[in-house]
C-alpha cells in the first residue's frame, strides 16, 4: 500500500498547443483515482494548482515564452510536491506540458541526494534559450533540472541541488536537436533511442534502467511524456512523433518498474484532449499509471 498524492498542474504556457491545461481533468475523467484505489493505495488527490488566463509574453533578451509565469507557477507545484514528500507520500503530478517538470524536479531535489530519472519522451527537452528552436519552455524542463538555463527557472523553489548527469536515462527519444545531441553527448547521458529499444527489446531496455540506477540513487522519478508512445496508440499530444513505443511496450515498462519498486515519484504530461480521440491518450496515460503501481493481468 502506498500513500499516493495526485496534483494537477493544468499549465499549457511551455508550447503552442491549447488544451494540455485540461490534460489533469481528462486523466481524472479516465478514472486514475478510483483505479489506484482498486490496487489498495491510499489515494488523497490534492486538486489542480491555479493556472489563470493570460496573454502570451515573449521575453525580448532570450525569446523563451511566458518565461516569467512559468516561473512563478512552476515554484508553486515545487512546494507542493516538497511537502507531499516531507509527509512520506508519492507525489503523483498530472500535467499539463512537459515544462511542469522544471517544478516537480525542483521540488524532489529539496530531498533526494542522487535523484535518478527516466524520462520517458520523443525529445529529449534538453534545449536551452540558445539551442531551442521554438523558445518553447516544455522542450528544456530536462535542460533546466541539470542547471543549464534561464536564472529564472534555474532558481525555481530556490537554490538546490542539480540533477547529475548520470543519474538520468531518456527512454524512446526520437527526434533530438542539434544542441540537445551536444549536451547529451557532453554530459554523458544515457539514452535508450527508439534504435536501442527496436534493437535490445523493451524488457532488456528496462532491465539497463534499473541496474543503471539502482545502485547510485536514492529515489527515482518517472517523467512520462505521453509523445513517448506512438502517436497511433497516444494520438493527444502536441507533438506526435511517429515510430514510438508502443502501448503493449509502455505496459511492460510500467510493470518491470512497479517489479523493481524503484519508482518514488512520477507525472504523466503532455495529455490534451483537444487533440485526442475519445480521451485515448488519457485513458492510456491511467492504464499505464495502473500497471506502475501494481496492477498485474492475473
Ligand atoms: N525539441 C523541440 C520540440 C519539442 C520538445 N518537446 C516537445 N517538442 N514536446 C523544441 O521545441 O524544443
Ligand atoms: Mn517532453
Ligand atoms: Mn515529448
Amino acid at each position: 500500500m502506498k500513500k499516493i498524492s495526485i496534483i494537477g498542474m493544468p499549465m499549457d504556457l511551455g508550447q503552442l498547443r491549447r488544451g494540455v491545461d485540461m490534460g489533469p481533468s481528462a486523466i481524472r475523467y479516465a478514472g486514475i483515482e478510483n483505479r489506484l484505489q482498486q490496487l489498495n493505495h491510499q489515494v488523497d488527490d490534492l486538486g489542480d494548482i491555479e493556472i489563470g488566463r493570460s496573454t502570451e509574453q515573449i521575453d525580448k533578451d532570450t525569446g523563451l515564452r511566458n518565461l516569467d509565469l512559468i516561473a512563478a507557477k512552476t515554484k508553486i507545484l515545487a512546494d507542493q510536491v516538497d511537502g507531499v514528500v516531507e509527509k512520506g507520500a508519492f507525489p503523483l503530478v498530472l500535467g499539463g506540458d512537459h515544462s511542469i517538470a522544471i517544478g516537480t524536479l525542483a521540488g524532489l531535489l529539496q530531498h533526494y541526494h542522487n535523484l535518478g530519472v527516466i524520462w520517458y519522451d520523443a525529445h529529449g527537452d534538453l534545449n536551452t534559450a540558445e539551442t531551442s528552436p521554438s523558445g518553447n519552455i516544455h522542450g528544456m524542463s530536462l535542460a533546466v533540472a541539470l542547471g543549464h538555463g534561464h536564472p529564472l527557472l534555474l532558481e525555481v523553489g530556490g537554490v538546490h541541488r542539480k540533477l547529475k548527469p548520470e543519474n538520468v536515462v531518456i527512454i524512446g527519444a526520437r527526434s533530438l536537436d542539434e544542441g540537445e545531441r551536444d549536451l547529451i553527448k557532453a554530459k554523458g547521458i544515457k539514452v535508450f533511442t527508439m534504435h536501442e529499444i527496436d534493437r535490445l527489446g523493451m524488457p532488456r531496455v528496462m532491465e539497463e534502467t534499473i541496474s543503471y540506477l539502482q545502485d547510485r540513487t536514492d529515489g527515482v522519478h518517472l517523467s512520462l511524456d505521453l509523445d513517448g508512445l506512438d502517436p497511433s496508440d497516444a494520438p493527444g499530444v502536441g507533438t506526435p512523433v511517429m515510430g514510438g513505443i508502443s502501448y503493449r511496450e509502455s505496459h511492460l515498462a510500467m510493470e518491470i518498474l512497479a517489479e523493481s519498486q524503484l519508482i518514488t515519484s512520477a507525472e504523466f504530461v503532455e495529455v490534451n484532449p483537444i487533440l485526442d480521440e475519445r480521451n485515448k491518450t488519457a485513458d492510456a496515460a491511467v492504464a499505464l499509471m495502473g500497471s506502475l503501481f501494481g496492477e498485474k493481468l492475473l
